[in-house]
């Protein structure tokens, strides 16, 4: 193999289509599948590889995972990929859809949200303020400061070493997911992200509670601390850092979870997520989950940051940039109830002769909250039918229930119902209910708001039957 030539990333990625040859990478190496494609097995899903790494695709579909795959793939084989761009390769896959290059914003396609019940970090939806930092682990340093024993520095070693390590399970969404629906009724500010700014992975690491007792803390801070401030290592052209706070009662609680996190999904926190350390608290808008932590701050205040007090509030329909308060209205902490279709897509064409549809999903609520029941009609919301819930991949036993108020994870949905007889087309609609009875709004326009912020509507997907 050490005749055959290198190639960089950028050429591989060039290979996307019939015309221009599919090309894809597994461990290094470089393989030309153009002919490969119309003989696959597992269909067209292939093309969502092309000009990227197979490896992510391939821990969805364990079917993969067998000798006689290895030997069709070698067959292939053209090339080997230079050492660089293999190390770089599984933050970004060429799949996810770019929402903006500079900063990193993208999202994976939905139907890779509901392929697995743990999202690949390479498919995790990434959003970053500012430029991604490269932070020297052997170096790093997290300051613990506001409380009466002074700073606490601790190293990434010390962080792993001197405190139990803990894993959960936990779903981040972006405030903004979905804010392209939001859009269509009225422009509004910020990214246009569809409905997969939300992912769903284990992380281990700290508890926040732990190293704040080794700091010091005691329960009289509670008489004059309110918040929790966390400072972030990228910052801005002026040299501000991206910052969020959350409440000190989430942050000590033993129930709360929140975690010092150095793992996502058992591997280091790659450097899209926050490597070497982020934290993580669940059930909280992904705002507050500071990535490339550097510093955290027990405080009588909110983080000052542009993010807690000027932008990740909700307004009134009627509020606009003239009128809006930001000081008015509360920072966004839990996030409502949530779900949508991940499958099959808008305007997409189904076979008559199918006889039957299969609708997923996902669902999820804030602050702890369980999903408890998913309601899915194919006549616009005339008639109902709940689907199935599921917390764990495909195939697996479930996972057992959490406590109350401790669900972190979403679930993903399934249903399967005969087409219904005479239409020519279907409107598909879902809604979540958690274990509040908190449900979602059956339209966008009463909740509008001017930064497309907390888009929770009953998510609507128009498919056409073909006769
Ligand atoms: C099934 C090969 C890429 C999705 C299979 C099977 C083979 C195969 C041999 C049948 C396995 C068996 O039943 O024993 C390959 C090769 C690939 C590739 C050589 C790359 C060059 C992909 C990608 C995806 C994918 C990128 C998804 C994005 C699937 C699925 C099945 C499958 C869903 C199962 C189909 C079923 O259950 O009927 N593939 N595959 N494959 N493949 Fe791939
Ligand atoms: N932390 C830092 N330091 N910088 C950021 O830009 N973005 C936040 C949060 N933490 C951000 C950050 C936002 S708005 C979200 S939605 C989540 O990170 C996204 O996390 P992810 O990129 O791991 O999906
Ligand atoms: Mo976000």
């Amino acid at each position: 193999s050490s005749s055959l030539p290198v190639f960089s990333q950028e050429e591989v990625t060039k290979h996307r289509s019939l015309e221009d040859g599919i090309w894809v990478t597994y461990k290094g190496g470089v393989y030309d599948i153009t002919e490969f494609v119309a003989m696959h097995p597992g269909g067209d899903k292939i093309m969502l590889a092309a000009g990227g790494a197979l490896e992510p695709f391939w821990a969805l579909y364990a079917v993969h995972n067998q000798e006689h795959v290895l030997e069709i793939l070698s067959d292939y084989k053209v090339g080997e990929l230079n050492l660089e761009d293999l190390k770089k390769q599984q933050a970004r896959h060429p799949v996810l859809r770019i929402n903006s290059l500079k900063p990193f914003n993208a999202e994976p396609p939905p139907e890779i949200l509901s392929d697995s019940y743990i999202t690949p970090s390479a498919f995790f939806f990434k959003r970053n303020h500012l430029p991604v930092p490269q932070v020297d682990p052997a170096s790093y340093q997290l300051h613990v400061e506001g409380l009466p024993g002074g700073v606490l520095t601790l190293s990434l070693e010390d962080l792993k070493t001197r405190f139990p390590k803990h894993t959960i399970t936990a779903t981040l969404q972006c405030a903004g997911n979905r804010r392209s629906e939001m859009n269509k009724v009225k422009l509004v500010k910020g990214l246009n992200w569809g409905i997969a700014a939300i992912s769903n992975a284990t992380w281990s690491g700290a508890r926040l509670r732990d190293v704040l007792l080794a700091a010091g803390y005691k329960p009289d801070v509670a008489q004059w601390a309110r918040h929790v401030q966390f400072e972030g290592l990228d910052t801005d052209v002026t040299g501000t850092t991206y910052g969020a706070s959350v409440p000190l009662n989430k942050a000590v609680s033993e129930e709360g979870d929140v975690l010092l996190a150095y793992e996502m999904n058992g591997e280091d926190i790659p450097p899209d997520h926050g490597f070497p350390v982020r934290v993580v608290v669940p059930g909280t808008v992904g705002a507050r989950n500071v990535k490339w932590l550097g510093k955290i701050i027990v405080s009588a205040e909110e983080s000052s940051s542009h993010w807690q007090q000027n932008d990740y509030k909700g307004f009134s329909p009627g509020t606009d940039w003239d009128t809006v308060d930001f000081k008015s209205a509360p920072a966004i902490q839990e996030l409502p109830i949530q779900s949508a279709i991940t499958t099959p897509a808008d305007s997409a064409t189904i076979d008559r002769s199918d006889e039957t549809l299969t609708v997923k999903g996902y669902a999820w609520s804030g602050g702890g909250r369980e999903v408890v029941r998913v309601d899915v009609s194919l006549d616009g919301g005339k008639t109902w039918q709940v689907a199935q819930l599921r917390s764990s991949e495909k195939g697996q036993a479930p996972e057992p229930s959490p406590p109350p108020g401790r669900a972190w994870a979403w679930k993903l949905w399934e249903i399967t119902a005969p087409l219904p007889p005479d239409a020519q087309e279907l409107e598909i609609v879902c809604k979540a209910v958690d274990n509040s009875y908190n449900m979602q709004p059956d339209t966008v326009p009463p909740i509008w708001n001017l930064r497309g912020v907390l888009s929770n509507a009953w998510h609507r997907v128009k498919v056409k039957i073909r006769e």
